[in-house]
């Protein structure tokens, strides 16, 4: 298989892959160099706009649908449209994007269409009750939709660990558990959280908490939820040891069993994903900063095969 970018005429990245109307559509970051100097925060990352792209085959052309949604239609969101992902009920897209208020905090917002392509119409305000970045839709397939999402450090997961924003909140220390993703069932429309946010525990082999200190395998940014042969999959990254791992559980509300890496750290600093089944394959899609020479900012979305052995293991992708 190629490990070429899948476009080349726009940076894209943090792409989330779903299978609408038989054909693969990617909801990617789409990224560009607006001269913010980097830091730890991430605030170099400075996206403006979505873009959806969309293919009928892997390795066959890609379609770019055009701007599905900017900055300037969502009056609420100041700057930084980060990893975005998108769900269909009863014929309605819809697309849950994180980006910074106008007080600088990370919300997550949703927007509609009538095409899996866009352009999206956002409402004008986030979602009530939601905070930090990374939304992934998990369409449960009972009816039920749960948005599961958070990522610390410029994520800003770490300032919501009393419910209440705090902007000197800190990780927890090195031997306390790790902060986990959050979750929460959606409410009919999809616009707003029903019930509690929780957050999500993800457990080593021994059943404790894995802690803030291992960062080889905690919670860190880009949640994805699938399912397979009827066990939860929760797969992330893990920040600034650049791996793609994954853990399991037989709810979506966890708690999750830490199983293993999946992808060693590719070009560039972040590594984001999403997993589909389609026309009875497995694919990552995936990032790297291969396209630009390796600038962090400016990345590029690849796919890939991905392979479980029998008893469930996802194999390490090559
Ligand atoms: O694209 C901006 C941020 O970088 C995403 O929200 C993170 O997951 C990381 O990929």
């Amino acid at each position: 298989m190629s490990d070429q970018p899948l476009v080349t005429h726009l940076y894209t990245a943090d792409p989330s892959a779903h299978v609408f109307q038989d054909r693969i559509y990617i909801y990617p970051s789409h990224d560009r160099d607006s001269g913010v100097p980097a830091d730890d925060l991430g605030s170099h990352y400075d996206m403006v706009d979505y873009h959806v792209l969309s293919l009928d085959r892997i390795g066959g052309p890609v379609t770019d649908h055009g701007v599905a949604l900017t900055v300037a239609d969502v009056p609420w969101v100041d700057k930084q449209f980060w990893a975005p992902d998108a769900a269909v009920k009863n014929g309605r897209y819809y697309l849950f994007f994180p980006a910074k208020d106008k007080t600088g905090v990370f919300r997550i917002g949703v927007a509609t269409s009538d095409q899996p392509g866009g352009p999206f119409k956002a409402e004008p305000e986030p979602i009530k009750g939601s905070f930090s970045i990374d939304p992934c839709c998990l369409a449960n397939g009972d009816g039920r939709f749960f948005l599961v999402w958070g990522g610390i450090w410029g994520g800003q997961l770490q300032r919501w660990r009393t419910g209440v924003y705090d902007p000197n909140g800190r990780e927890p220390a090195p031997h306390e558990p790790a902060l986990g993703p959050r979750i929460a069932e959606l409410s009919d429309d999809l616009k707003s959280f029903k019930g509690d946010i929780t957050e999500l525990q993800i457990l080593d082999e021994h059943g404790q908490p894995l802690l803030a200190g291992d960062h080889d395998r905690r919670y860190f940014e880009g949640p994805w939820m699938h399912q397979y042969q009827g066990t939860y999959y929760l797969s992330y990254s893990t920040g600034d040891t650049h791996y793609l791992v994954y853990a399991t559980s037989q709810s979506p509300r966890g708690p999750f069993t830490y199983r293993g890496r999946f992808l060693e750290p590719v070009i560039g600093w972040t590594t984001h994903h999403s997993i589909v089944e389609f026309q009875g394959r497995w694919w990552l899609f995936h990032h790297d900063a291969s396209l630009s020479g390796g600038q962090s900012h400016l990345r590029c979305v690849k796919v890939k095969e991905l392979f479980y052995d029998a008893a469930g293991n996802i194999l390490p992708v090559k």
